[in-house]
């Protein structure tokens, strides 16, 4: 019994010190070599590449330009003590230079190195800088993103991601040390969240108030407890997780980024309001930015290498693309498809298959369908349900409102582009296959939304009724948008050239002799020509 336990006890131990680990392990490995009756064959797996240091891999930059210190030189204090304003900030010494790439190198020997900001020497106006960090590839994060302040945490931030390489961004988590001052919007605690909301963006407080610089610089985005929300406390349960990645919308997206960027609003005031005659101690300073994540491969790599200055995962399954988000040439007989966690343990592959292998007959639908089905009548093997607005008998057409885009493979998911033609300004919903609509009058543009010289748009083109070169409008008219003239109130018709003082009615405005004047005046000046004729007459 005695020997029992002291066997176990180290066992247990170490199963327990090593069960994150253990799980996080998990989907290390996309197909091995299993022994059957008909002799070894490959067996795929879902798979994911380890967890990295993604901080060796970013690229920082840096806003507004000017932002950093030490350019002209520059002295500051610190809040702890701001009257010893000892240290220097000097862009063009190393030893006191304060970079932006010191955000990111491994500390030897209990150095710490940061990056540092000028001081706020332009107060009451913001101080105000923005940090982007671009990998140009999708990544999943694994634990706490961790940013490290030397001087004080920021009063205000915003950390924000980009899915799509920069081009977009939305907000990630929103930090003040009063959310509804900074954001109006309340705060929140991670630990708050429930499996309903784990995906909610939130205003948190816990990183912005003032403790002492020294007590607590970092920044955290918590990706741990929301984890613990499905894995439990411990992370235990990844399964649990890991399930819920493939049933929950959104929920793989909200750990998934290309590009993340740090807004910072407000610098650490020391807790008390900004001291107008020491704003030599006001500034922004980060030693570290700690973002612990893997390529995100589609579960089609467990490998993600560094190349030519890029991240990029080793794609099996036969799938290709930086994310394996392609099946291989000669690989499309089915539709591309991530593979899946489930059933855990070891998930689904998903593989791409050759061309020409699925379901027994020899038709190829591009990746477009993943089913072919006989015609009897016709004899022909033929594709069904192509997707991705394809059509034909190997999903080699698209469908109307569709046209084929030339420099695409066929097999391309989007090969077929739509038309997008103008409702009211084309003949119908068609293309050609350089993707021009087919116009009505008046209407040209590859789209059919523009109006030719002459036509104005009012859900399709008119022919101007006026304009302000030969459809003049006439007696003090004005033109209104080329659709009609707005005449005076003793004039009408579509140019303004009648007046209504004519058969003796009674007219509000001026007589009648120089009224009937103007208008003779008006109708000779109706055309340039009988200008013309004016001016050269006799
Ligand atoms: C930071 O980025 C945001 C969003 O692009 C932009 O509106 C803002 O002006 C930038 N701030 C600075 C200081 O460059
Ligand atoms: C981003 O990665 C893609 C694919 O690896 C590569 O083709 C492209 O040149 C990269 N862009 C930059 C700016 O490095
Ligand atoms: C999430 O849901 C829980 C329980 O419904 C609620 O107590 C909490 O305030 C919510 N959090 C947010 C940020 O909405
Ligand atoms: C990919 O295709 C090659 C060539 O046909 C084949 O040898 C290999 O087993 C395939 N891999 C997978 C994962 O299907
Ligand atoms: C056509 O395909 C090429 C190559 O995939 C792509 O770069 C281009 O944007 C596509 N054009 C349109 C109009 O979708
Ligand atoms: C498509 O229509 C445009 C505009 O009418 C024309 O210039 C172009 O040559 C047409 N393309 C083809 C392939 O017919
Ligand atoms: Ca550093």
């Amino acid at each position: 019994m005695l020997v029992q336990v002291v066997l176990l006890s180290p066992l247990l131990l170490l199963l327990l010190l090593h069960a994150p680990a253990l799980t996080q392990a998990q989907y290390d490995l996309c197909r091995s070599l299993v022994s059957t009756d008909d002799g070894a064959v490959w067996e795929q797996y879902a798979c994911q590449p380890k967890p990295q240091v993604m901080k060796d891999y970013m690229r920082i930059r840096v806003e507004p330009p000017g932002i950093t210190c030490g350019n002209p030189p520059e002295r500051f204090c610190t809040l702890e003590n701001p009257y010893l304003c000892s240290d220097e900030c000097d862009a063009s010494n190393p030893d006191l230079a304060h970079p932006p790439q010191l955000m990111q190198d491994r500390e030897r020997g209990g150095l710490i190195t940061y990056w540092q900001t000028v001081t706020w020497s332009r107060y009451p106006e913001p101080l105000l800088a923005n940090i982007t960090l671009s990998w140009n590839k999708s990544l999943e994060l694994t634990d706490d993103i961790q940013i490290t302040f030397e001087y004080g945490r920021p009063t205000i931030m915003v950390l924000e991601k980009s899915l799509n390489y920069g081009r977009t961004w939305q907000p990630y988590q929103f930090y003040a040390d009063d959310c509804q001052e900074a954001f109006s919007i309340p705060a929140r605690r991670v630990q708050d969240l429930t499996a309903a909301n784990a995906t909610r963006v939130i205003c948190t407080e816990e990183y912005s108030r003032w403790v002492g610089s020294k007590n607590d610089k970092v920044v955290r985005f918590q990706v741990r407890p929301r984890f613990a929300i499905f894995a439990g406390p411990r992370l235990l349960n990844m399964d649990g997780l890991y399930t819920r990645m493939e049933s929950m919308k959104g929920l793989r997206d909200f750990f998934t980024f290309t590009d993340l960027r740090l807004r910072l609003l407000k610098p650490a005031l020391g807790g008390t309001y900004v001291q107008r005659d020491n704003l030599l101690k006001y500034f922004y300073a980060i030693s570290n930015i700690e973002v612990p994540a893997r390529c995100k491969c589609n579960l089609h790599s467990a490998q993600c290498v560094f190349v030519d200055g890029n991240l990029q995962c080793v794609c099996e399954h036969n799938t290709t693309g930086q994310d394996c988000q392609r099946c291989k040439k000669g690989f499309k007989a089915k539709s591309w498809k991530a593979g899946s966690y489930l059933p855990t343990p070891n998930g689904t592959p998903n593989t791409c298959a050759q061309a020409g292998t699925s379901s027994g007959s020899n038709c190829e639908c591009y990746g477009h369908s993943n089913r072919c089905s006989y015609i009897d009548y016709l004899n022909i093997v033929t594709c069904v349900s192509c997707k991705h607005n394809t059509r034909g008998q190997n999903c080699q057409h698209c469908r109307m409102g569709y046209y084929r885009n030339a420099s695409a493979e066929l097999d391309d998911e989007s090969v077929c582009v739509e038309c997008g033609c103008n409702l009211m300004g084309s003949q119908h919903d068609r293309c050609n296959s350089t993707g021009f609509c087919q116009c009505k009058d008046g209407t040209t543009g590859t789209k059919c939304d523009e109006c030719f010289p002459g036509y104005y748009w009012k859900q399709g083109c008119y022919p101007n009724v006026c304009d302000e070169e030969l459809l003049l409008c006439q007696n003090g008219g004005t033109c209104y948008q080329n659709q009609r003239c707005v005449c005076p109130p003793e004039y009408k018709g579509v140019l303004c050239q009648h007046s209504r003082c004519e058969g003796g009615k009674k007219c509000s405005h001026g007589g009648g002799t120089s009224l009937a004047a103007a208008t003779s005046l008006a109708l000779l000046l109706l055309s340039p020509l009988t200008t013309l004729l004016l001016a050269t007459g006799p």
